[in-house]
């Protein structure tokens, strides 16, 4: 293949360091070889690792430049990874508004610390995991948060929840778009490392399916390590509205990322290691892994009709290859295929080699055929172009045209669906519109609505795993760069460069007028129930309150309320080794007036929104007097805001 003429020229004078060097010499290498053994080294993009720089300066900050006092048009949802949260930024200024703690521990915000989050964090875990917990404090501070996608009804976002998966420790939150927080985590059961995970998007959200990625022994009760047979991997569906798991499906091979369809009736899964193997020389050894294709009807039927098997409180079914399955169809891939994104026209499935420097086009019209078995699983593939090397994720402008990352040439290939099926049809057309550099090696990308059917075409973010030169440095680990992409000209024209920390790895771009978050809590908000239930028990007004209620020889509960700047009680006291809760409300009722609740030398700290009502439990271990402090500056006295509380010697 010959360079294209629309490749993008390097910038005048500037040389990048050669990407591909580094990879070939690190755990690049594998990948490398696994390609090599594809025969895929023949492209000259391959030779293409010059930088790319906006035509004028000012022309790109003119595109991005969102003035003082404006609001950006797009609310975009990030993950990040390893640090376990959810970060809102503005697009297309790229900046950062707000973060939600979701997996992590933050103490900015008390998450982890106050008992309506920690409520959250521990309730939804498995017993055999609140019990290994219980003397590790109750909850896991970690998370690894990959992918945040929003509610959808009629095949677009509606603005009610975020969910996100946890691949660290077996996890799936939900966000309440309405106030931004978590409101619900569970842990699934049958299953190791949540990776790949997508709502429904017809009629409604509804399941988000999650996929397991790595395989474990059922039952994983450590009699098994190598009896590589009784590995197991489940593709899982979460009722979104219930956040309970509502049924499982056993199949072949570690499922990686997934998709559901616009009608309702699929759900799809790229899955790699058909080898089923557990170390890597195994995992890549044969030239061909799958797409499986879960059809939801029939699912739900066998679930009504009771024909599953109960594994830990769950309905399992058996979608596995050799199992001749009712449930399930694998179109064939060459091997470890990633990414899987449906297409805005609602009928290509696009599925991204990664190994393979193809991606697979299906025409999802053919799958009631081929559920039916009236074609073979290869006959709905109904495109195949070859983009470059890596290829991982792929998105769209709802104009017929997709953009693909590929990872190992440090670019994004902008392509035409409709050519890309001509061509693999047998005309002589190249589906390939235009490539360009991205600072580099990325991962995800995605466009403005791109996973719904109101894709817009405004926006592309490529989201790259390493960023090295372009930032000044930083010590050893640098941050990663999420580069923003003009594409509204039906060109890509890379405009802004954004640093991260570690590690988005997807996120979402969703126009502003879908999400709108209240400014106060509203009172009978069930964030927290049971703070209203205690008072309630305890004939305690949360709004007045200042008050300290003995509930028992070691045990009080202490009302109080804030009103920028003073706390209801500006002191109280307690006695030595009581377990004591503070129940703590701001009646403020003004946008953007946070109170805070510090407890000094008790590893203490509470956001209580305007309107909030929470609470913290801890044991008053340590006799003397303990301030207490707003740290959210809510007024010109702010620093006055506090109090004291004195624990009381226990002589007796
Ligand atoms: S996966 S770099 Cu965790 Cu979303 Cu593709
Ligand atoms: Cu209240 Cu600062």
């Amino acid at each position: 293949m010959s360079k294209r003429p629309d490749d993008e020229k390097p910038a005048p004078g500037i040389l990048a360091p050669s990407r591909r060097g580094l990879l070939g010499g690190t755990a690049g290498g594998a990948v490398l070889a696994g390609l090599a053994g594809l025969g895929a080294f023949s492209l000259s993009a391959c030779d293409n690792t010059t930088k790319t720089a906006p035509k004028s300066k000012s022309e790109a900050r003119s595109k991005t430049e969102v003035a003082p006092g404006q609001l950006d048009d797009y609310y975009g949802f990030w993950s990040s990874g390893q640090t376990g949260e959810i970060r809102i930024f503005g697009v297309p200024s790229m900046r950062e508004l707000m973060r939600i703690p979701v997996f992590n521990y933050d103490g900015a915000r008390g998450y982890g610390i106050s008992n309506p989050s920690r409520r959250i964090l521990s309730e939804g875990l498995l017993p055999e995991t609140k019990a290994s917990l219980e003397k590790k404090g109750g909850i896991f501070l970690n998370g690894d948060l990959h992918h945040p996608h929003m509610s959808f009804t009629d095949g677009t976002y509606d603005g009610r929840y975020l969910f996100a998966n946890d691949k660290a420790n077996t996890r799936i939150a939900r966000v309440r778009c309405d106030i931004m927080r978590v409101d619900k985590i569970i842990e699934i059961p049958n299953a190791s490392d949540m990776h790949g995970m997508r709502p429904q998007k017809y009629p409604r959200t509804g399941y988000v399916f999650i996929n397991s990625e790595h395989r474990v022994p059922i039952p994983n009760d450590g009699t098994i390590l190598d009896d590589a047979s009784k590995y197991k991997c489940v593709f899982t569906a979460v009722d979104g509205d219930k956040m309970e798991v509502a049924w499982q499906v056993l199949v072949d091979g570690n499922l990686d990322n997934c998709d559901a369809d616009y009608e309702g009736k699929y759900a799809f899964s790229t899955c790699y290691n058909s080898e089923e193997a557990t170390d890597l020389a195994g995992m890549t050894a044969s030239e061909q892994d799958w797409v499986v294709v879960f059809d939801i009807a029939a699912i739900e039927a066998a679930v009504k009709r009771g024909d599953y098997v109960e594994m830990s409180g769950v309905p399992v079914l058996d979608g596995r290859k050799a199992a001749n399955s009712p449930f399930t169809r694998y179109i064939p891939i060459s091997t470890s295929p990633h990414g899987c994104n449906m297409a805005p026209d609602k009928i290509h499935l696009v599925i991204n080699g990664k190994l393979s420097p193809t991606v697979t086009v299906i025409d999802v019209r053919r799958l009631p055929d081929l559920f039916a078995d009236k074609i073979k699983p290869r006959d709905a593939v109904v495109a195949e172009p070859e983009l470059g090397l890596g290829p991982l994720h792929t998105a769209f402008d709802g104009k017929g045209n997709a953009f693909t990352t590929l990872f190992l040439d440090s670019q994004v290939a902008m392509w035409n669906i409709e050519k890309a099926v001509r061509a693999f049809a047998g005309e002589q057309v190249d589906p390939i519109i235009q490539k360009i550099d991205v600072h580099y090696q990325p991962g995800h990308n995605h466009t403005s609505m791109g996973e719904t059917k109101e894709a817009d075409g405004k926006w592309l973010v490529s989201l790259n795993k390493f960023s090295k030169d372009r930032f000044l440095n930083v010590g050893p680990l640098k941050p990663e760069n999420d580069q923003l992409i003009d594409i509204s000209g039906g060109r890509m024209e890379l405009v802004h460069d954004g640093p991260t920390y570690c590690e988005p790895h997807d996120c979402i771009i969703v126009r502003a007028d879908i999400v709108n978050p209240r400014a106060t809590f509203s009172r009978d908000d069930p964030y927290f129930a049971v703070e209203r239930e205690w008072a309630k028990e305890d004939g305690v007004d949360l709004e007045t309150a200042a008050t300290v209620v003995r509930k028992g020889p070691n045990k009080v509960r202490v009302y109080m309320h804030s009103v920028a700047p003073t706390f209801s009680l500006s002191e109280f006291k307690v006695k030595e080794g009581d377990e004591v809760t503070i129940i703590i409300t701001n009646i403020d009722d003004v946008d953007d007036l946070t109170h805070g609740f510090t407890l000094g030398r008790h590893g203490i700290a509470l956001e209580i929104a305007p309107q909030e009502t929470t609470s913290v439990t801890f044991v008053a271990d340590r006799p003397g007097v303990h301030w207490y402090y707003c740290q959210f500056f809510c007024h010109a006295l702010h620093m006055e805001m506090r109090g004291r509380m004195l624990v009381e010697p226990r002589t007796a």
